[in-house]
């Protein structure tokens, strides 16, 4: 007789119910949760110090960091004066709904309006689990390449903003931004693009006010 057991079924089945929690906990406290994915390195956390600077000063806003092993990212962006929760996954590539759940009861949720979470740096794994955000952005930096859009479509398939960081680095590379945007629109013509430099602060505040008006969008519908 042959036992069949549906292991990766049974996790993402899981992972959907505590996605829901989450969900739940967000409309309930009208908070607008967004999940930040890269590779390691794109620039995440550069991303969010140079943002929250601008964005906390027009929005309630907290951070959840996601990392392997260190408290490094939530001390940057403690450093910034904003509330920052560390989940240390001890090897995992990506952060589940359970652990995001967790982290939510170290926060204040009644008093904020946006909550932002940095993934573990990886371009596969974060794509495969929902974590109940109302946002999905991905961030891809110029040293990375172009061909990352093909190479790993199916996060850039399921996120609706896509941040392209290290701007200030293009001449120097031989990243081709026509072939991006072609292999963009094939597989997500639905994209919201920005072009950033997180290191210099191109492009952040446009960013950072598309973001706020989509929360504040959001608060309203929800009220
Ligand atoms: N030139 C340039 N360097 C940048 C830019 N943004 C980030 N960096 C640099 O890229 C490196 C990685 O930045 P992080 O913000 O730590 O990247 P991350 O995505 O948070 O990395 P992980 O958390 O390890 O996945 C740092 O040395 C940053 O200074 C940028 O816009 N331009
Ligand atoms: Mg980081």
């Amino acid at each position: 007789m042959t036992i069949r057991v549906e292991l990766g079924t049974s996790l993402l089945a899981r992972n959907e119910e505590m996605a829901a929690e989450i969900r739940y906990l967000c409309q309930d406290n009208n908070i607008f949760l967004v999940n930040i994915m890269s590779s390691p390195g794109a620039g995440k956390t550069t991303l969010l110090e140079k943002s929250l600077n601008f964005l906390k000063t027009h929005i309630k806003v907290a951070v959840i960091e996601g990392d392997i092993a260190t408290t490094r990212d939530a001390d940057r962006i403690s450093a910034q004066g904003i509330n920052a929760v560390q989940l240390n996954t001890n090897g995992a590539c990506h952060l589940d709904a359970r652990m995001v759940y967790q982290a939510f009861q170290k926060l204040d949720l009644s008093a904020l309006d946006l909550i932002l979470v940095e993934n573990i740096g990886n371009l596969v794994c974060p794509a495969e689990f929902d974590l109940g955000e109302n946002l999905r952005i991905v961030l891809l930096s110029i040293t990375e390449g172009n061909d990352k859009i093909v190479k790993y479509p199916v996060m850039f398939r399921d996120a609706q903003m896509f941040l392209l960081n290290k701007i200030d680095l293009l001449p120097y590379t031989d990243f081709n931004l026509a072939e991006l945007e072609k292999d963009l629109r094939t597989i997500n013509s639905e994209l919201e693009v920005f072009h950033v430099s997180a290191r210099l602060g191109l492009g952040i505040e446009a960013w950072s006010n598309r973001l706020i008006s989509i929360v504040r969008n959001h608060r309203r519908s929800e009220s």
